[in-house]
């Protein structure tokens, strides 16, 4: 079995939400938060740091760890995602179009759940309403979510 670490950071400066739509690559056409793979060496936090000034070239502040969420897929069932979910109320920097991203401010009404992975509308919820959660999805073909579990966990 291999587990991949990967970050996930949702710029959130209330009441405006920062996305980016994905433009190539793993989930390429959905809007997203920034993140992608932890590197050798890299603190899970760097990563997500890392991640977010290379996608859309912002500096995030604090980070706030919101949640844990593993991912695993029917085509590919050695390999588990472990995705590290973070909440960024600051920024410094205009978010800007990447190659990789193309981001856009939304508010938390007007999260476009239907075109984001369908685990979003689960969990999404329950990280703007500031809880701290965790959970696995597991995902068949044509997105289809076969079995999961969520809950919401005490900060730390
Ligand atoms: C992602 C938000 C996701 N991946 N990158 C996600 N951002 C692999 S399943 C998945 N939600 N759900």
């Amino acid at each position: 079995m291999t587990r991949k670490q990967l970050t996930l950071c949702i710029i959130h400066e209330h009441p405006r939400v920062l996305l980016g739509m994905k433009k190539r690559g793993f989930g390429e056409g959905r809007w997203n938060g920034f993140g992608g793979k932890v590197d050798a060496g890299e603190t899970i936090e760097d990563a997500a740091r890392r991640e977010v000034l290379e996608e859309c070239g912002v500096s995030v502040g604090e980070l706030k760890k919101r949640g844990v969420l593993e991912f695993s897929f029917e085509r590919n069932p050695e390999e588990i995602l472990e995705v590290h979910i973070f909440k960024a109320e600051h920024f410094e920097g205009t978010p800007e179009e990447t190659e990789e991203m193309k981001p856009e401010w939304f508010t938390v009404a007007s999260i476009p759940y239907t075109e984001m992975w369908p685990d979003d509308i689960h969990w999404m919820p329950l990280f703007f309403a500031g809880k701290c959660f965790k959970g696995s999805f597991h995902f068949g073909e044509g997105d289809t979510i076969l079995k999961s579990a969520l809950e919401e966990i005490p900060e730390e």
